[in-house]
């Protein structure tokens, strides 16, 4: 009898018999008459509000399947009242979310259509209230009644990577298990429903390499002692699958660039275990004398290489300079070459990393060791005077044609060039002496008179003469010749 006072919904679900059940209260799904007319009068007056009495009749929920493909529309259920005998005074009214536009009820029957299809992951439940009343006199016969129409998931979206591609990078020669980054895939679908939002990871492309966990995304590395040096740039392909991974999931990829960041594992090595390097005697002290190179695999600082010479001979001779954006080591003079002295030298250089890392040390030792040979060239020198300056003497009126001194000049080049002798009048105004030109001698070409000029001075030329007979190198020295009472010297 209560039964009869009800307004019963019938919800038939078109997939799942489990949600066509009405979830159907006994004890609130009755309300008396009088309750009911005492429920009205509140109304009536405004009493109600939002603090509606609980309803037994009033059905939590229908269900529409979306994305719905059929061409009728999709039934979503039936409203029904107990006092609906099939005579036809009852008249089912909708009202609220999409009412007209998608939800539609037949007045007489009670039952609700879906006139399109719906998609979940844009609008995921509709809130509308039904109503039954007298076709006759409009007068409900029933409480208004709130209920929601579920939009029931379906698999319809994959799993997506939205941020993807991804880059990572980690140090070369990382342990297996070290982990790279972690990538989430998101799916649009219900995850509180079902399996259609249950994503599991997998990898496509980058194995043996690295891994990925099939639950966190997290990518690790895989395979031991991977070598930046061998292979730097890794594509990984992930895949992301829902329905837990299984058969007729759908699935979203995705690509990670992984680079390998250098570390310092690899020593420098000279190319060559030997450089001939040649040099003037004449160079100045500071100048190149040649480079030496080592070259290291690794990159940067890593690659640094500091060089420098063995103690010895060779270390008070040379320095060695290390270019850092060149990697070569230069050879560079430290004090006066003499060829006639020391033709060669020969020593060794060092060449080692300036950066090492500790986790790495056995593989060293980081460092490599090549010979140098420096090679001095002779240049031709002019011819040196035996002393630096010359002083003679001799009495006026000394007789033309007399030697009053001797100048001595040596080439000190290995072909010990003969040395020729002149005097240079231009730079001496007066002409009262010649030089004998093999042997140097000085004599006087006219009178002297002590009491017209008392002193002298004469530049005299040492000249090399090459093998073939010219002159080929020249060295002046400019001498003081002083007369004093019959006397005449010679000074610088
Ligand atoms: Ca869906
Ligand atoms: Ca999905
Ligand atoms: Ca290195
Ligand atoms: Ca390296």
């Amino acid at each position: 009898m209560l039964m009869g006072n009800c307004l019963l919904l019938f919800l038939w679900c078109l997939l799942d018999k489990s949600f066509v059940s009405p979830l159907h209260s006994s004890s609130q799904s009755r309300m008396g008459k009088e309750q009911y007319r005492n429920m009205l009068a509140l109304r009536k007056h405004g009493m109600m509000g939002v603090h509606r009495v609980k309803r037994g009749w009033v059905w939590n929920q229908f269900f529409v399947l979306e994305e719905y493909m059929g061409s009728d529309p999709q039934y979503v259920g039936k409203l029904h009242s107990d006092l609906d005998k099939g005579d036809s005074i009852v008249k089912y009214t909708l009202s609220g979310e999409g009412v007209g536009s998608i939800f539609t009820i037949e007045p007489s029957t009670g039952d609700i259509h879906a006139l399109r299809s719906l998609d979940r992951e844009e609008k995921p439940y509709y809130t509308l209230r039904a109503q039954a009343v007298d076709v006759l006199t409009g007068r409900p016969l029933e409480p208004e009644s709130e209920f929601i129409i579920k939009v029931q998931d379906i698999n319809d979206n994959e799993p997506r990577f939205l941020e993807g591609p991804y880059s990572a990078s980690i140090p070369e020669m990382s342990p297996v298990g070290s982990y790279v980054t972690q990538i989430t895939a998101t799916d649009a679908d219900d995850p509180t429903y079902g399996n259609s939002a249950r994503i599991v990871y997998s990898i496509l492309h980058g194995q043996p390499y690295f891994s990925v966990d099939p639950k966190t995304g997290i990518i690790r590395v895989a395979l031991p002692n991977m070598d930046r040096e061998v292979k730097e740039m890794y594509q990984v392909v992930i895949q992301a699958k829902d329905m837990g991974g299984q058969l007729g999931g759908l699935a979203g990829i995705t690509t990670i660039n992984i680079t390998l960041r250098d570390v310092n594992d690899n020593r420098p090595r000279f190319s060559k275990s030997i450089f001939h390097l040649r040099v003037l005697e004449s160079s100045p002290v500071g100048s190149s004398v040649g480079r030496v190179k080592a070259h290291d695999l690794d990159s940067g600082k890593n690659a640094e290489v500091q060089y420098s010479i063995a103690p010895g001979d060779g270390r008070s001779m040379f320095d060695i300079y290390s270019n850092k954006n060149t990697h070569e080591g230069t050879v560079i003079l430290k004090k006066r070459l003499d060829y006639e002295t020391r033709k060669s030298y020969t020593f060794k250089v060092e060449a080692s990393n300036a950066v090492l890392d500790h986790r790495f040390l056995h593989l060293g030792p980081f460092k490599d060791t090549a010979t140098v040979k420096v090679t001095v060239l002779d240049v031709e020198e002019p011819p040196v005077f035996s002393r630096l300056s010359y002083r003679m003497e001799t009495y006026e009126n000394t007789p033309v044609g007399i030697i009053i001194g001797a100048v001595t000049a040596e080439d000190q080049d290995v072909g010990y060039s003969p040395v020729r002798y002149s005097v240079d009048w231009r730079k001496d105004s007066e002409n009262h002496f010649d030089i004998d030109p093999v042997e140097g001698t000085l004599s006087v070409s006219e009178a002297l008179d002590r009491e017209r000029n008392t002193e002298h001075n004469v530049t005299v030329v040492a000249t090399k003469v090459s093998k073939y007979g010219g002159l080929c190198f020249t060295q002046m020295h400019r001498y003081n010749m002083t007369s004093l009472d019959n006397q005449a010297s010679l000074h610088p």
